[in-house]
Parts: C-alpha cells; sequence; structure tokens
C-alpha cells in the first residue's frame, strides 16, 4: 500500500483493493465451501433433501439446488464456517497486517485477524431477514484498538440489484456513537442503529465492487445492507477485520 492509500483511508474512511484475493485463494475458498455444503447434507436434519450435486456443479450452483428444498441450509451454513480457518485466511492475500501497520504505525507483528468476525453472509434475496441497518462496527465489536472491516463480494460484483453495502461517506469522522440497541420490525435481534439526522449529514454511496476485490472500512464508517427489496439475487459476502495485538 502506498502513501496515496494511506492518505485516501485517513480522508475517506475506506480503500478498495482490486483483485486483491488472488484467483487461486479464491478457486480454493468455494471449493472448501461447497464440501462443507455436502458435509451439511450428512446432518440428520437435512436427510431428506435430494443429495444429487452433479461434480460440475459450482459452490452456488450446488447452494441455490438445497437452498430450494430447504431454506435453513443458509443459516446452517453460516454457523459451521463461522471462525473456521478457511474463512479467516481468506483475506491473506490483501496482506491486511501490512496494511493495518501502514495505517496506525508499527510492524504487521503488531496485528492480528479477529476471529469474532470471520463471517460468511448469506442475504436472500428481496426482503433478506438479516438486512443491517445503518451502524458502526465499533458499537458491536468492542476493542482497545482501533480496527478495520474487511468486506468481499463473493459470488456476482456487489450492486444494488446484487446485493452491496452503502456506506456513509467520511462518517469515519466522528466518534463511535454511543447508540443503544433498537427492535428492528420483522427481526428478533436489537440492532445498534444510528439516529437518521447524524445519517443524513452525509452523503451515501452504494459499493460496487467485483468478487476477489476488497473493501478495508474503518470501525467507525457508518454502512448498512443495501436495499433487499433491490436485490434480485443470493448474496453472498465474505467478512472479516483486524486489529492491533493485546
Ligand atoms: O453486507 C452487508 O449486508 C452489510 C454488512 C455489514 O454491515 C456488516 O457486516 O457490518
Amino acid at each position: 500500500m502506498t502513501l496515496k492509500y494511506k492518505n485516501y483511508y485517513a480522508e475517506n474512511g475506506y480503500i478498495i483493493i482490486k483483485e486483491g484475493i488472488k484467483i487461486n485463494t479464491y478457486d480454493r475458498f468455494l471449493c472448501l465451501l461447497k464440501k462443507e455444503l455436502i458435509y451439511l447434507l450428512k446432518d440428520k436434519e437435512f436427510n431428506n433433501l435430494n443429495p444429487h450435486i452433479k461434480e460440475s456443479m459450482s459452490f452456488n450452483e450446488a447452494f441455490d439446488f438445497f437452498y430450494n428444498q430447504d431454506k435453513n441450509i443458509a443459516g446452517k451454513l453460516f454457523d459451521i464456517v463461522h471462525n473456521k480457518k478457511l474463512l479467516l485466511d481468506y483475506f491473506n492475500d490483501c496482506s491486511p497486517r501490512i496494511i493495518a501497520s501502514l495505517i496506525w504505525g508499527g510492524n504487521e507483528n503488531d496485528y492480528v485477524l479477529q476471529e469474532v468476525s470471520s463471517v460468511l453472509r448469506i442475504d436472500p434475496p428481496s426482503g433478506s431477514p438479516q438486512r443491517l441497518g445503518w451502524h458502526q462496527e465499533g458499537r458491536y465489536i468492542k476493542t482497545v484498538h482501533p480496527f478495520f472491516q474487511m468486506w468481499s463480494p463473493l459470488i456476482h460484483p456487489s450492486s444494488l440489484i446484487n446485493g452491496s453495502t452503502e456506506i456513509a461517506c467520511k462518517s469515519h469522522k466522528i466518534d463511535i456513537l454511543d447508540v443503544s440497541t433498537t427492535e428492528v420490525q420483522g427481526l428478533k435481534s436489537q440492532q445498534y442503529l444510528i439516529p437518521e439526522n447524524v445519517v443524513n449529514l452525509f452523503n451515501h454511496k452504494i459499493i460496487e465492487i467485483n468478487p476477489r476485490d476488497v473493501l478495508i472500512f474503518d470501525h467507525r464508517l457508518i454502512h448498512r445492507s443495501s436495499n433487499p427489496q433491490s436485490q434480485k439475487k443470493m448474496k453472498f459476502t465474505v467478512l472479516g477485520s483486524c486489529t492491533r495485538n493485546g
């Protein structure tokens, strides 16, 4: 990362690493996910599913095949890959610890990837129940030091139609707001939502990047899931985060 990137991060609260993930890593990751999916079918909960997937099917074709038979497969896959090494390793190619040292000083050994935020999000089209409203990651994950989140679309380029994340530009310049949780309509979970009057102080931008590109954004940057009503495809996103050791 050059000084240009460092300054861009300081000014905008994010950077995009184009093709940050190598093709080999990407292909291997999709193979591993397909294996996890096939492994899931051994679970007695999914005993009734027709297990005939073809070798030639890609991960997402196989996923759609099973998801159309049983929607619970999405939550189950999320759970079994959460925190797994394959997720932690996914972002290694874009050298997050080196990027962190360039942003915050020191060297790469001073930084670690956080397991807690190693996640594969699976958001079905039109009305995904998992939509996250405007929030700051730092309100959810308490760390002693600042951290950044990594976000990368897995199958389709991110857009309003394919599903994406939306940012409030330059909102990292405010501190973590001490908001309390709000019950989100239609969801059982509570979210730390940023009030509209704060969100409206900033321009909003839908992130449009390709699979293998990585969005790196500051723990204070206000962001949310793009509108699921506009989303026409299943959205898969790989997430991780990086902070200073200790
Ligand atoms: O990909 C999304 O829907 C948004 C992700 C997000 O806001 C988060 O993980 O904090």
